[in-house]
């Protein structure tokens, strides 16, 4: 049966009104993703935060006599471990923070061995925060939706194995990454650019990652459809063959839990070439997200990659884009406006791309196919004695190639 819940919006002092509402409602969507109902929305404008309760006195003995039959209440905003159990204490049920729920639909939604280590890790930082030595069980502490978490024994370990269980997740996300880290080297052996596709949730990444490369990735009208990033091969119409990854989703007050355990999961997007950045464009709180998506991005120490603004969904009637220059507008789902990202994609890739000509002896017909693969192909003749050739190409193909240059 589906937990019900009593959902807390908070305005916080500086932060507006349609701030609130626009995260309450992601939060609405966030609670049925993990699975659980909405009973009932209070919300609470503070003017100053109660260190022990969060909320304040008032709003808490409000809220106790409106909680009816919900089963939890989920406040709108990252409470700290005393908060949080001053606050269950006070309701008499269990309390979640934001924080929580998006930790627990990461639980849901992990495939991958790294996603899975990378998500328990996460929990058991967020739980071992939680734990008091005042001997309170886990279990009721649980910062879940129903019983999920990260494992079900783990409930009544205490802080030490918590302990030995993060040094032992963290011993094996290492060996993870090793063997991504060979993958990594073999493919920048060959030097295909990476495109990776990132930006807020539900803002259509996937659905542009099909329409440019069949990928057949799911799409979903959910939060955090995607978890584990997916990379396929990608023709542009120079010839050229570029990678595109589709990555995980941001959100406002995403968890610092999560970007610190994803942050293998980013360095994809750290040794990507181009990030592409894409901004639904019919979402009137867009603009917010753009802001969300550029500061995570900046923690993330990724702000000065190359990036292109995909603004999607244009198809729909309303669009709420100001600053729209320099930016690319498509319809991912209509497959609107896709020669021009390919173009776009073509030109900016050409930066750190070296002009250079070269000579090559008929017998290296692989040379020849690898820089029509990777390169930009200005013009090629096919002489006597060689091959004349003319084109962009990677850096590192121009050092690789020297012997042949003329
Ligand atoms: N109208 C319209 N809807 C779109 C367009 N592109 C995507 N959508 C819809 O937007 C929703 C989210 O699309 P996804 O591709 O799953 O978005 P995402 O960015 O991958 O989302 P997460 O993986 O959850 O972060 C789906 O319901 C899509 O059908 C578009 O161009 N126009
Ligand atoms: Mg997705």
């Amino acid at each position: 049966m589906k937990e019900k819940a009593l959902l807390i919006g908070i305005r916080r002092p500086g932060s507006t009104v349609s701030e609130m509402e626009a995260s309450l409602s992601e939060l609405i969507r966030l609670v049925d993703t993990s699975g659980g109902v909405v009973a009932g929305i209070a919300k609470q404008e503070l003017k100053t935060i109660n260190p022990a309760t969060f909320l304040g006195t008032g709003k808490v003995e409000n809220i106790k006599i409106n909680i009816g039959d919900a089963q939890m209440i989920v406040v709108d905003d990252e409470l700290t471990p005393a908060q949080n159990r001053n606050l269950s204490e006070a309701f008499g049920i269990k309390v979640l923070d934001r924080t929580a729920v998006i930790l627990d639909i990461f639980a849901r939604r992990a495939r991958t061995r790294e996603g899975e280590l990378q998500v328990e890790l996460a929990q058991l930082n967020y739980r071992a925060s939680r734990l008091t030595g005042r001997g309170l069980s886990f279990s009721q502490q649980a910062g879940y939706i129903g019983n999920r978490g990260p494992g079900e024994t783990k409930l009544e370990v205490d802080r030490r194995r918590i302990r030995e269980r993060i040094s032992f997740l963290r011993g094996e996300l290492k060996k993870v990454r090793m063997h991504r880290e060979l993958h990594r080297r073999k493919r920048e052996n060959v030097p295909i650019p990476v495109v990776s596709l990132i930006g807020y949730t539900n803002s259509g990444k996937s659905t542009l990652m099909n329409a440019l490369t069949s990928a057949n990735v799911l799409v979903e009208d959910k939060l955090f459809a995607t978890l584990d990033p997916t990379v396929r091969r990608m023709r542009l119409k120079s010839g050229r063959i570029i990678l595109v990854a589709d990555t995980v989703g941001f959100i406002r007050k995403l968890p610092h839990q999560l970007v610190e355990s994803f942050r293998a999961t980013f360095e994809e997007v750290e040794n990507s070439d181009l990030l592409v950045h894409v901004i639904d464009a019919s979402d009137s709180m867009c603009a917010r997200h753009v802001e969300v998506v550029d500061a995570v991005l900046g923690e993330l120490g990724l702000s000065d990659k190359p990036c292109l603004k995909v603004f999607n969904k244009c198809d729909c009637k309303n669009i709420y884009v100001k600053d729209g220059k320099d930016g690319v507008f498509i319809s991912a789902s209509k497959k609107t406006g896709m020669d021009g990202l390919a173009k776009k994609l073509d030109d900016m890739l050409v930066i750190g791309f070296k002009h250079a000509r070269l000579n090559l002896p008929h017998s290296n017909g692989a040379i020849l196919s690898e820089i029509y693969r990777v390169g930009r192909v200005n013009f090629v003749k096919h002489g006597k004695q060689s091959i004349a050739v003319n084109a962009e190409l990677p850096e590192k193909l121009v050092g690789r190639y020297k012997k042949y240059s003329i």
